[in-house]
Parts: structure tokens; C-alpha cells; sequence
């Protein structure tokens, strides 16, 4: 008898990405299923003048290699979640994370929309779908999410949506965005011949 259940789980890998603190840490450690790996380090004195501390006052530590976490999606299909690196210097690091990935979150905080935009031509440069997720800070504006891709010159079709980093649920949903988005990409692309 078919109980329904599928026997084959499929797991492939996202990356969560974005600039220096936009909350791709908190992002991961909001839905991983597994004790998030992190690799913290104190943001020191270095960083001044460097990273721009402003709109995160709170932040006293800073990813150095990546996060990294599980989530199950539905009954057959689990998510890899490879945080990046915001510091520009650990850029480097960015296309060992991507290898493999079908797909990025693109974090944004429009109180530094400018950090937004290395981030976006990163991953459009190289033809990795990703979805853009605004992160809605507290006491930060709340901008019409039109008006964000206008400001970010996105793409048409390309998903934008309003997240809170710190919630499970709207992670979720996020995550279930860019997977779906993924995979027409890449529908497209195998219609397309690539
Ligand atoms: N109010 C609010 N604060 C958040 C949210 N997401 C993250 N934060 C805070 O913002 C700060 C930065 O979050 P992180 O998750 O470390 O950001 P990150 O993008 O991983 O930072 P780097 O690895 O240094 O680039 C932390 O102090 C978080 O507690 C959010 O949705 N709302
Ligand atoms: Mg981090």
C-alpha cells in the first residue's frame, strides 16, 4: 500500500548571504533543526571605520567562515544552509560557499542599502538564482517593498519579500521562496538547453 510517503529525500544547499550585519547568522539559527555551526569572532577595534556599526549598536561579534545549518522543507526535501561571511575581507570565501548551491538569500537592511549591492551583482554576475529578503529591523523605516526593488534595480521576477530574521516562521518562508524560485530558474535554464 502507498502510505504516501516518499522514500527518497533530496537535500540540496542555499546561501544565505547579504553585508556585514544584516542578521545572516541570526537567519540560519532561526530554522537550523542541528546546533547552528557558527564561527563568531569579536568585532575589534580594527573593524572601526571599517564596518559600519551604526544600525546594529548590539553587534559585538562577527562571522569569520560561514554558518552553517539543516532544515527539513517537507517530508523529502532537506536544506544545507551556508551562512556567509559580511566582512568584505572574508569575501574571498564567497565561491567556495556557492559550489554546489542552487540558490541564495540575499539579506538586506535598507538602513545600508548601499551594502546591498555587491551582494546582489554577486550573485547575478555568476547566474545563481537568489531572492532578496528585507530584514525589518526595529525602529528602521518600513519602505514599500516596490520601492526597495526600485531602489535596488531588480530584476522583474526576481522575488523580494519582508522577513524578520529572528522568526522561525518567516524564515521559512523565506526559505521555501528561494527554493521554489530555484528551481523554475532552473526549469528555465534546462528548457533553455544550459
Ligand atoms: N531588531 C532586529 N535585530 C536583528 C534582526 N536580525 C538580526 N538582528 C541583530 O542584528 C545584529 C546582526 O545580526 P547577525 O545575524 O550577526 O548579522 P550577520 O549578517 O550574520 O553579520 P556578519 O556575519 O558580521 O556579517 C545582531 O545583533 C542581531 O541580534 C532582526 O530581524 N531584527
Ligand atoms: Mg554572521
Amino acid at each position: 500500500m502507498d502510505s504516501g510517503r516518499s522514500d527518497t529525500v533530496t537535500s540540496t544547499k542555499i546561501v544565505v548571504a547579504g553585508g556585514f550585519g544584516v542578521g545572516k547568522t541570526t537567519f540560519v539559527g532561526a530554522v537550523s533543526e542541528i546546533t547552528p555551526l557558527r564561527t563568531e569572532a569579536l568585532v575589534t577595534n580594527e573593524s572601526e571605520g571599517v564596518d559600519d556599526l551604526a544600525a546594529t549598536p548590539a553587534k559585538s561579534t562577527t562571522t569569520v567562515a560561514m554558518d552553517f545549518g539543516r532544515i527539513t522543507l517537507a517530508e523529502d526535501l532537506v536544506l544545507y544552509l551556508f551562512g556567509t561571511p559580511g566582512q568584505e575581507r572574508f569575501w574571498f570565501m564567497w565561491d567556495d560557499l556557492c559550489i554546489g548551491a542552487i540558490g541564495a538569500v540575499v539579506i538586506i537592511d535598507t538602513q545600508r542599502l548601499d551594502a546591498a549591492f555587491a551582494p546582489l551583482d554577486y550573485f547575478e554576475s555568476r547566474g545563481i538564482p537568489f531572492v532578496c529578503a528585507v530584514n525589518q529591523f526595529e525602529g528602521a523605516h518600513r519602505y514599500d517593498l516596490a520601492d526597495v526593488r526600485a531602489a535596488l534595480a531588480l530584476r522583474p521576477g526576481v522575488p523580494i519579500i519582508a522577513i524578520d530574521a529572528r522568526e522561525r516562521r518567516s524564515v521559512k518562508r523565506a526559505l521555501l521562496t528561494v527554493t521554489e524560485y530555484s528551481l523554475r530558474q532552473l526549469d528555465v535554464a534546462l528548457a533553455a538547453g544550459h
